[in-house]
């Protein structure tokens, strides 16, 4: 009770760069005279956070190549042609991640470009997380540079507010591994993660309680979690552009207009968000299978299956925006042997065309005459839906089956699971228990 009068009251300051506590008004710190001060009245009653890193995969190049250190770096030109990333120096050029490579050279010419080196980039991750587990042992990885934290009850251990040890983590990244990172700290997961995009790089934003509704009020719709392209065309259509606007809605309005999204629309435009950080463990894969009543060996027979199998884990994964990077078949034979067999792909996927796709290609080496009685998918590597399929530049194809798929979903939707079947599925479900 005592601390949160205290907090809103005297708001709660100190240098980023030397830790020292700055009484009100200054714009330097008193002691190192550094101007990166941190102040906020909830500062010290915050335990929240998102932290992502700055230009991952080019701060790792940069920090391995000194040489590069003041000159645009792009990381991409892999198959797809396109950017992974880019340093900030080339995001003044206008550069950005999922660019076409050649657009990216036009954009920035005298760019130096790096292929991705994947293997590394998952190193340095995995060394931030341990780091990140040594603050809190609620950490909830979202991709490979980015995690919540809860850190609430950590200050006994570390002596000190969340806010503090935070700012602490950051100069430890920096001086242990040789990359930056942005800070989000924030009462929730939405606004955390808002936050640590707002000062990139090297930032640290606060946003408090008292403020959320006015903070949220003048930003578009698409800062919402969740309010992609398309829905963010179907508000458009509707009128509504900013989240003010949802904030003068009534949750029944918006939930008639929009099912589920309208329920999320209204919380989280009114800064509402009781999610909590949870560790990933549970879900490390998410999975569909199934056992035959008879046992079958025709590849024509598992096809259909496999197909519907492919669309269940693609629901349960748009359900919850999540992507998996590495699709996994099983298939047990008749003597209750268990084969799987995976492969990871080039970019994180949530689509049952993908899914799919690549499950048979797996499945193709195993119809040997072999007499199966369980067939399952899915996908593991999971991590958050932002990345997942981005539009295919070589393969067309895959990027109209994309959008076909994104067509039938909704339909689907809005008709019901049986209203759309695909011609793999079609007269394939009597075979299945
Ligand atoms: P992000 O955190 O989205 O981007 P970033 O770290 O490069 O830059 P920022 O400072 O804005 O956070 O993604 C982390 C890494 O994931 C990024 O370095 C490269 C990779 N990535 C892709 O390969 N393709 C993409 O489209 C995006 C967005 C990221
Ligand atoms: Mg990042
Ligand atoms: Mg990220």
């Amino acid at each position: 009770m005592a601390t949160e009068i205290d907090t809103q009251d005297k708001p709660g300051g100190f240098c980023r760069d030397c830790l020292t506590e700055q009484p009100e008004g200054r714009t330097r710190c008193r002691a190192c005279g550094s101007p990166r001060l941190l102040r906020h009245k909830e500062l010290y009653g915050l335990t929240l956070a998102h932290i992502d890193c700055d230009a991952f995969y080019a701060s790792i190049e940069k920090r391995d190549d000194p040489s590069l250190a003041d000159k645009p770096v792009i990381i991409g030109g892999g198959k797809r042609g396109v950017v992974s990333t880019a340093c900030y120096i080339a995001r003044i050029s206008g550069v950005r991640s999922a660019m076409p490579m050649f657009k990216a050279l036009e954009a920035c010419p005298d760019a130096v470009v790096i292929k991705p080196n994947m293997e590394k980039y998952v190193t340095v991750g995995r060394q931030m997380r341990a780091m990140m587990q040594d603050l809190t042992p609620l950490v909830q990885p979202l991709s490979i540079d980015e995690a919540f934290l809860e850190l609430a009850g950590t200050e006994r251990l570390h002596r000190d507010p969340p806010a503090r040890t935070l700012a602490r983590f950051a100069k430890r990244v920096e001086s242990e591994l040789g990359i930056s990172i942005s800070v989000g700290l924030s009462y929730c997961k939405f606004l955390a993660k808002v936050a640590s995009d707002l000062q990139k790089p090297r930032g640290f934003s606060v946003i408090g309680k008292a403020e959320a509704l006015d903070f949220l009020a003048p930003r578009p719709v698409t800062t919402i979690w969740g309010v992609g392209k398309a829905f963010n065309a179907s508000l458009e259509a509707d009128g509504i552009r900013t989240i003010k606007q949802l904030q003068a809605m009534a949750e029944s309005d918006l939930m008639r207009r929009y099912g589920v999204m309208g329920q999320r629309l209204y919380r989280l435009s009114r800064g509402i968000d009781d999610r909590t950080v949870h560790l990933n463990e549970a879900a490390k894969s998410v999975s569909a299978e199934t056992t035959f009543f008879d046992d079958i060996s025709s590849h024509e027979q598992l096809v259909p299956i496999l197909r519907s199998l492919s669309e269940k884990v693609s629901t349960r994964l748009k359900k919850h925006d999540i992507a998996g990077h590495t699709v996994v078949l099983k298939m047990k034979t008749t003597d209750f042997k268990s084969r799987t067999r995976n492969r990871r792909l080039e970019d994180p996927t949530q689509l049952a065309d993908r899914i799919f796709r690549t499950g048979l290609q797996l499945m193709e080496r195993e119809t040997d005459g072999t007499k199966f009685r369980l067939l399952g998918i899915g996908v593991t590597d999971l991590e958050g839906s932002s990345r997942a399929d981005p539009p295919d530049l070589v393969d067309q194809q895959a990027t109209r089956r994309a959008q076909a798929e994104a067509a039938i979903d909704k339909l689907r939707d809005k008709f019901g699971k049986g209203a759309v079947e695909t011609g793999y599925t079609f007269g394939g479900k009597d075979r299945k228990r």
